[in-house]
């Protein structure tokens, strides 16, 4: 072992340069399938590629690991080298920490099955930081020290002299120290430099403050009930244990996924069918689907990709109450829904619909659920996640065979109950 790891510090400086060369390659990649996956706008255009890609993103992630491994095994040479140069430590102990931390948060993503929602939500929330924090000082890092940009005087990552090696966070200039002086504040390198961090900044800063605001729900955060596009008559009247809403109010916010645009409803192009192997089938418009009796529940809603919203006070009808009204006949095995955009479907077996607490809801916190959260009616399968949450639901078909949803189309799992749902 010591043997072999005299040898892997021979040389050092040479596996330096390709450890850094490779993790950067990595990180790139990592860094743009992770924005693809995050980014809302390309649901629709990736489609079943949003799964290959969210493997392809873990797997590279995990390859990470060796550049990271590698780089500890060399540390200790690397860290002696470093001596006195504090600035330089910071900067590795940073893209550790970065490094490390990103594999971690993201090692508890990919196994959410067995960390659990809490957790995959605290590990969302610190690979999000990590890659706001992190992404915007990488890109710095990368434009302003790229070829163009530098002294004639070729720079590596190792010092070759002690006299070498000053700050490279920022890419100081490394001049010797007689020719330092003041710097002309229009020096080109200085210039792009100042215009690449203006420009990070205008870019990423409302998405980070609007990130921030909505992780730590402050106040005038993504205030979806007052930018509800639907036009639907009258209001639903709240229940008293909606208004105020007996959970108290959601902790968390949603993230607003679609895979279309997002539909906007009205009186005049909205309806609720229940239809299919039932004894009555019903079409109701929303002046009549107001006036069914609802119900009030609280209950937790988590996605796979690991954020959860927890205690939403849900007013809605119980899926089982609308399947009794309707009758379902002998032969109907799946309950197949079906979303107003016209592309997005998903199905429950009979036993998992007639759940208790399967609702199709039309009040989220004693408000009408927002047309970017689903509304008027989404479902809400507490116990699964929340890919079986059909946003815009508007039929309920009872049918014989199988039926296979948009996402598990698409490669998600066929089975979304949560860690510990009592499975039916
Ligand atoms: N019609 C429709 N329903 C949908 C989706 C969708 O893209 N389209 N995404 C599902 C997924 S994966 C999740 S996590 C939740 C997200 O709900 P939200 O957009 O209200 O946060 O809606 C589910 N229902
Ligand atoms: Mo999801």
């Amino acid at each position: 072992m010591k043997k072999a790891l005299a040898r892997l510090r021979k040389g050092y400086g040479k596996k330096l340069v390709s450890i850094h060369m490779w993790n950067a390659w990595l990180v790139l990649f990592l860094a743009v399938s992770g924005l693809l996956l995050v980014g809302g706008f390309w649901r629709e255009l990736l489609g079943e590629g949003r799964v290959w890609l969210k493997w392809a993103h873990i797997a590279f992630g995990l390859v990470l690991l060796i550049p990271v491994i590698y780089y500890l095994l060399l540390a200790a040479k690397h860290w002696k080298r470093l001596k006195g140069k504090n600035s330089q430590k910071a900067n590795v102990i940073f893209v550790l920490v970065l490094l490390i931390g990103w594999i971690a948060s993201g090692i508890v993503l990919w196994q959410f099955r067995l960390a659990g929602p809490r957790a995959a939500n605290t590990a969302l929330f610190i690979h999000d930081l990590l890659t706001w924090v992190g992404l915007p000082v990488i890109i710095y890092h990368s434009i302003t020290r790229v070829k163009w940009l530098k002294e004639p005087r070729k720079r590596s990552i190792v010092p070759e002299t002690a006299s070498e090696g000053e700050d490279r966070v920022a890419g100081g200039t490394q001049q010797p120290a007689a020719a330092q002086g003041p710097q002309p504040m229009y020096s080109r390198r200085g210039f792009i430099k100042a215009a690449v961090g203006a420009g990070l900044a205008i870019t990423l800063g409302p998405t980070f403050v609007r990130w921030i605001g909505k992780s730590f729900q402050l106040p005038g955060a993504a205030d979806y009930a007052a930018s509800n596009a639907n036009a639907l008559l009258p209001d639903p009247v709240p229940l008293a244990d909606s208004a105020p809403p007996i959970g108290g109010g959601a902790e968390g916010s949603f993230r607003v996924y679609t895979v279309t645009e997002i539909p906007a409803f009205d009186n005049s192009n909205w309806s609720f069918t229940i239809d299919g192997l039932v004894d009555k089938k019903f079409t109701w418009n929303w002046e009549e689907f107001v006036k069914l009796q609802r119900e009030v529940q609280v209950s937790d809603f988590h996605c796979v990709t690991g954020w959860s919203v927890y205690k939403n006070t849900w007013e809605g009808l119980p899926l089982v109450k609308l399947l009794d009204m309707a009758g379902v006949q002998e032969r109907a095995a799946t309950v197949k829904f079906y979303s107003g955009d016209g592309v997005y479907t998903d199905s429950l077996t009979l036993a998992q619909a007639r759940l208790k607490d399967v609702m199709v809801a039309v009040l989220h916190d004693g408000k009408p659920i927002p047309n970017q959260l689903g509304g008027p009616v989404r479902l809400v399968t507490p116990q699964m996640y929340a890919y079986k949450s059909v946003k815009w639901l508007n039929r309920i078909e009872l049918i014989e065979e199988d039926h296979v949803g948009y996402w598990e189309q698409r490669g998600y799992d066929k089975d979304a109950w949560l860690p510990n749902a009592k499975r039916v």
